[in-house]
């Protein structure tokens, strides 16, 4: 029967599969930060957006399903901005996603790589994603066309950053926003746990990436492009003086520190309006 091959697949809700390019990508992104920005309003301008921040594109099936992970302490402002952002960023991508929230309960020094293996760990129960996107709060994306999709490696997305004067700075730098699917992910043991305070554990999740035998995925330097919000150092995340110490061990040690090694006390997980708040306990350095 000819004219059933003929019609576009359909799915149990009888959607059309998204096309593979979405006709709403507008390239270059105007990234300015308007003042008096509330989470209120940010609802009212998506309001296909559900609880949790949870988005499906309402008139065709998603050909991906992307999580985004983000560390969180104390940076409200930076949230809100990165929120009123990614949300219209993500939508014309036509992705399936979810936005998730990592915070870090208490005032003890932050740890950004443990942060991401429980936001791992968290958006994994809920839904099998097929790509987590780790994302620092106070990066905006500035081009539509570098995909929240994950390649046949893990990616470093954010090439090109205004603070760097819109390249890399230096050839292995993994730090900002990557995205791994749950195998690339777990083929390397998650990301380290140990790094308590700022550097290091983006170069640490950078060797894990070779040493368990892949490739690092780039987008193009026209098309990877952030505006950082500028801030200072954070009271808690101090520079980690262990963190040249750790990295000369990473060979010795990524099999027995990472996802298999990892433990926390989950205290809240909130579907709010524009993104699931998860709090954890995440303890103190050994
Ligand atoms: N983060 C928090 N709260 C903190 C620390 C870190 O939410 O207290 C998260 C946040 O998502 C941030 C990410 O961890 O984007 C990475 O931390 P960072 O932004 O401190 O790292 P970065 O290298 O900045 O961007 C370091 C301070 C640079 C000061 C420059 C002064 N001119
Ligand atoms: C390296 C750090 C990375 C950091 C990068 C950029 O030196 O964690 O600088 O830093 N590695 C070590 O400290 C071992 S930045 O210019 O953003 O402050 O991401």
């Amino acid at each position: 029967n000819l004219s059933l091959i003929a019609r576009p697949p359909l799915h149990p809700e009888e959607l059309p599969y998204c096309p593979e390019t979405s006709p709403f990508l507008g390239g270059p992104i105007r990234v300015t930060f308007p003042p008096g920005l509330t989470l209120e309003e940010i609802v009212r301008k998506n309001p296909y957006v559900r609880a949790g921040g949870r988005y499906q594109p309402p008139d065709c099936d998603p050909l991906h399903r992307t999580a985004v992970i983000i560390p969180h302490r104390n940076r409200e402002q930076h949230l809100r901005y990165l929120l009123y952002f990614l949300h219209p960023f993500l939508q014309r991508q036509q992705l399936a996603y979810g936005i998730y929230i990592i915070h870090q309960a208490g005032n003890y020094t932050f740890n950004r790589a443990k942060l991401l293996n429980v936001g791992f760990k968290e958006a994994m129960k809920d839904e099998d994603w097929d790509c987590m996107f780790f994302h620092d709060v106070d990066l905006i994306p500035e081009d539509d066309r570098n995909l929240y999709t994950c390649d046949r490696f893990p990616k470093h997305a954010s090439v090109a950053m205004d603070k760097f004067g819109y390249k890399l700075p230096y050839k292995t730098y993994f730090g900002g926003v990557s995205a791994l699917t749950p195998e690339q992910y777990m083929k390397m043991n998650g990301f380290p746990n140990n790094y308590w305070g700022w550097g290091g554990e983006d170069d640490d999740i950078a060797v894990r990436v070779a040493l368990s035998g892949m490739l690092i995925s780039r987008p193009s330097i026209r098309h990877g492009r952030y505006r950082m919000i500028k801030h200072g150092h954070d009271k808690g995340n101090e520079q980690n003086p262990r963190r040249f110490n750790l990295l000369a061990k990473t060979r010795r040690t990524w099999r027995q520190d990472g996802m298999n090694t990892l433990e926390y006390q989950l205290l809240a997980k909130e579907r709010l309006p524009l993104y699931t708040n998860i709090t954890a306990a995440i303890g103190t350095e050994k």
